[in-house]
């Protein structure tokens, strides 16, 4: 009998555990995240392919070295991808391309390319690729024949002059157009013949291939100087692009002012990056800046100035560092996790599309020489990143390895992660427009994000010191405190009205 009845007792304790199990499951699937948009909208991961991760043991990043990392880009909260140029080329970094439908070698082959596009795709990963159509390589076939004389027959793909000028380099007797270096010379645009090519390059890799868009490379040199026939000329490319796939993306590198970006934004091209918003002198340096007595203030007015000066079609591409830049370490500290990632916070609630360059979500270092700035990924230990590029004269690391930040809660990598997963959590974050509510100290950004039905209030400190700040007026609405990201032992707390913000931190609230 006692057993019975303590048999019963276990029965009915583990229906009641097996009913509650039962009761809880739905609302579990409630609580996970919903899928996440599959829009132009995107968090995009830069890869310099070279110095990526190899495959082969040659010392040189591949393109299967970079399949076998999909899995990290995506952890990372990644959903894009920007290749750096992989076509043929001469140099390492591969700007000057000797045949635009086709993979270099030392990266891959083309079937290289497919299977990383099938495997970027099966994670919901966008491939863009880099395409450079100011100026070729001198050693592409086009420019072989070109130089020859007047009456080659690729001569009027290039732009020629008798005699020496600004930005031309002398070949055979003429000068030719090159901005950059003698070994890029300049495509000549107008050439309803070189347009042609372009086209059929955009659809190759578009229909043949299956990119997912371009990174369209020195769009102020197209013509220089001339911004409106830049604009013209980007129309143009655009109209081709999202002819062949209209959900193809296009971002471009209008390396400029505010002002002018804003004037390219006005083109159909999809998205423009924000110079202005990166490195050492850049919004964002700006507001970490020792000097910056009002960093909240300031925060929130670069917010309105961006939204007040960029049309409302485009969307804004801010990044804090690219292969061209001083890495971000060069301003924040090398020796500042705290300062660090506060950069890293600041540029995920930045409205638009964010792009983080490989290796800034570890720290790395790297200034002066461009290959400095493109070594290699330290994924483990510096013995076994791929080779320095060409031309490098320092590698130094400032943050430890992938490997070793993964297993370090409180490291830059798991930071960037947080502050991902919260701009993906909150859509409004990238897609709303912003409104600056007063938040009672010049320290601190109470900045109203809203994207149709969604709301959310980022409330960010910026400064070293910690703030509290009341919730009143329409901030008073925002009274759930559903995410935060903080650089150092104390958490964001929010009691009664009271929101209090530890220095360099964020908040994310909801109604
Ligand atoms: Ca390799």
């Amino acid at each position: 009998m006692k057993i019975n009845r303590f048999s019963c007792l276990l029965m009915a304790l583990l229906l009641l555990v097996l009913t509650g199990c039962a009761k809880k499951a739905p609302a579990e699937e409630s609580a996970a995240p919903p899928p996440r948009i599959d829009d132009k909208t995107r968090e995009w991961y830069e890869v310099f392919v070279w110095s990526f991760a190899d495959s082969d043991g040659d010392g040189i990043g591949d393109l299967n070295g970079l399949t076998g990392k999909l899995d990290y880009i995506e952890d990372l909260g990644c959903n894009g991808v920007w290749l750096m140029p992989i076509m043929p080329s001469p140099s390492y970094h591969k700007y000057d391309v000797t045949d635009y439908c086709a993979v270099d070698p030392q990266y891959g082959t083309m079937d290289d390319m497919r299977a990383l596009l099938e495997a970027a795709h099966s994670r919901g990963i966008r491939v863009i690729i880099d395409l450079p159509v100011n100026h070729s390589s001198d050693q592409h076939p086009w420019f072989v024949s070109a130089a020859a004389g007047p009456d080659a027959p690729y001569r009027d793909y290039y732009n020629w002059n008798d005699t020496s000028r600004s930005g031309y380099s002398e070949k055979n007797g003429y000068y030719y157009e090159s901005r950059f270096v003698y070994s890029m010379p300049d495509l000549n645009l107008d050439n309803p013949a070189v347009r042609e090519e372009i086209e059929s390059i955009v659809r190759f890799w578009l229909e043949d291939v299956g990119v997912d868009g371009f990174r369209l490379d020195a769009v102020t040199s197209y013509y220089t100087g001339d911004v409106n026939a830049n604009v013209e000329f980007l129309n143009w490319l655009a109209d081709v692009t999202h002819g062949v796939d209209a959900d193809s993306f296009l971002v471009a590198e209008a390396w400029d002012s505010l002002s002018n970006i804003a004037r390219y934004s006005e083109s159909r091209v999809d998205s423009f990056f924000l110079f202005p918003v990166s490195q050492n002198e850049g919004y964002i340096a700006k507001v970490l800046g020792g000097n910056n007595k009002h960093p909240g203030a300031s925060l929130g007015d670069y917010m309105i100035m961006l939204e007040e000066t960029l049309p409302e079609n485009t969307i804004p591409a801010p990044f804090l560092e690219n292969h061209d830049t001083g890495r971000a370490v060069g301003f924040t500290g090398r020796s500042n996790p705290a300062k660090t990632k506060m950069a890293g916070g600041l540029l995920a609630m930045m409205r638009g599309g964010v792009f983080v360059y490989y290796g800034q979500e570890i720290g790395m270092a790297g200034s002066g020489e461009d290959p400095n700035k493109r070594i290699g990924m330290l994924w483990t230990t510096q013995e076994e990143t791929t080779a320095p590029p060409p031309g490098t004269t320092t590698v130094a690391y400032a943050y430890p390895s992938v490997a070793e930040q993964e297993s370090d809660p409180d490291s830059l990598l798991n930071y960037y992660k947080a502050a991902l997963a919260l701009r993906i959590r909150f859509p409004a974050i990238s897609r709303g427009t912003t409104q600056i509510l007063p938040a009672g100290s010049e320290a601190v950004c109470l900045a109203l994000r809203t994207w149709g039905e969604e709301s959310v209030l980022l409330a960010v400190n910026p400064s070293l010191e910690a703030v509290s700040c009341p919730l009143e007026g329409e901030a008073a609405g925002y009274a759930v405190l559903s995410g935060s990201l903080v650089t150092g032992a104390d958490p964001v707390t929010l009691e009664g009205a009271t929101l209090t913000l530890p220095g360099y931190s964020i908040a994310v609230l909801t109604r």
